[in-house]
């Protein structure tokens, strides 16, 4: 089999990077470890910055989107049992962001790809080996069905996630890594019931952090800070929403209605780069090269502006002989990329308890929060990081 562009995973990195390369006439194949079913049932993301609702609308998968997703125009802060509002519309001069869950996107994406016949392997399991790629002549094998495949390409796009074979597959001497973990994680639970606010409320409580989130009108996503080390077996329903209900304020503890769990789930948090992002021909992409604590809502949103990048390159190297694009692929995605590392982890630092600091760290956080409510120039640092840096 071959290929122009083999893409490894069909999370939204892959699927659209397939979608934007299939609009522009470069063949593609995705190839995906888990079945589809699997990667629809994962519930991550669910805000998408303007950058991204326009990469959407350029491959012609929006349509959903602006029929079902909400513009939110602010945020609001909790602290000290009170609600402020970040009026992120008027502090980035009309900026806005679009509510609508990663599951969508990935739904949207794997319709418009089924329905224009591309070429997609799902349950290829751990049996995807990546070959050649420091050369000119790449390949991807993979085992479906006990049957062996290779497929030639010119380029692998290595958009299989923060545990994927893409990374893996560089010699560790070629790249240079950053992390931090963070002493805590976001235990999330899914619901079909009416959010307590029209828009997102991020609390900084003395018992942790909370975000009030939502996927419609009728259905809410809600987090609590948690020990790293919690397990989601250890959580009933209705601890979850006793322990939401002791980090509201009063306003929202009356309005908040509860019901069975859809989904509940704990995500670590970390801060992770890996530099550079291309090795030969393969670039790697979204959650492969960098992942974000999500408090700043970023991770989605950076795979997308690095799938921008990586297609605007491939279709450059087809049409224009050009290799300009792909040269400077990776220095142009990690300047977005520590932009939002740095937001991404001052908002985790601001809004969360660390153990460590003690009351004098909790009240240092209110001061900052206090001057932040209270400062235009600080709230706009606040929005303009929020709604999205230009690309
Ligand atoms: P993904 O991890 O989504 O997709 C990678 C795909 O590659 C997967 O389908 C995987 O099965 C596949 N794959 C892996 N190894 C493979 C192999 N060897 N062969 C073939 N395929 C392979 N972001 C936010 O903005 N807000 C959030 O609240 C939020 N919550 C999150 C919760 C969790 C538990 C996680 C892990 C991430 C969360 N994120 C959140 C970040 C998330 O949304 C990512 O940024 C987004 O999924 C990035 O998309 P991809 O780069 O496509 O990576
Ligand atoms: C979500 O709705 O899942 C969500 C929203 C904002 C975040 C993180 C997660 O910062």
């Amino acid at each position: 089999m071959r290929t122009q562009v083999a893409i490894i995973g069909a999370g939204p990195s892959g699927l659209l990077l397939g979608q934007l390369l299939f609009k522009a006439g470069v063949d593609n194949i995705v190839i995906e470890r888990q079945s589809a079913a699997y990667v629809l049932g994962r519930i991550r993301a669910g805000v998408l910055e303007q950058v991204t609702t326009d990469l959407l609308d350029e491959c012609g998968v929006g349509a959903r989107m602006h029929r079902h997703g909400l513009l939110h125009d602010g945020i609001e802060l909790l602290f000290k049992g009170e609600r402020h509002r970040i009026d992120m519309r008027a502090l980035t001069g009309g900026k806005s962001v679009m509510v609508y869950g990663q599951t969508e996107v990935t739904h949207d994406l794997m319709e418009a790809r089924r329905a224009e016949g591309l070429a997609t392997v799902y349950e290829a399991g751990d049996s995807v080996r990546l070959q050649g790629f420091d050369s000119a002549q790449p390949k991807v094998c993979y085992v479906r069905d006990g049957q062996a495949h290779e497929i030639e390409c010119d380029f692998i796009a290595g958009c299989d996630g923060y545990h994927g074979v893409s990374r893996a597959s560089i010699p560790a001497a070629a790249l240079k890594t950053y992390e931090k973990v963070y002493p805590f994680g976001w235990l999330g639970l899914l619901a079909d019931v009416p959010p307590v606010s029209h828009e997102l409320v991020y609390a900084n409580t003395e018992r942790g952090f909370a975000l009030c989130s939502m996927r419609s009108p009728t259905r809410s996503r809600y987090y609590v800070q948690v020990p790293a080390d919690e397990k989601v077996e250890s959580w009933t329903d209705e601890a979850f929403w006793d322990e939401l209900r002791s980090r509201l304020d009063p306003q929202a503890r009356e309005r908040l209605v509860t019901g069975p769990s859809l989904e509940k789930s704990i995500a670590p948090l970390r801060s992770f780069v890996a530099e550079p992002m291309r090795f030969g021909r393969l670039f790697l992409a979204g959650d492969a090269a960098h992942i974000v604590p999500p408090t700043g809502a970023k991770g989605l949103n950076l795979a997308a502006s690095d799938v921008k990048y990586l297609s605007s390159a491939l279709v450059e190297h087809y049409r224009d002989h050009s290799s300009a694009g792909s040269d400077h692929y990776s220095d142009r995605c990690l300047r977005r990329i520590w932009k939002a590392e740095r937001f991404s982890w001052w908002f985790t630092s601001l809004m969360h308890k660390f153990p460590e600091a003690g009351d004098f760290g909790q009240k240092l956080q209110e001061a900052e929060l206090d001057y932040l409510v209270g400062s235009k120039a600080a709230a706009t640092t606040l929005a303009e990081n929020y709604v999205g840096l230009p690309l």
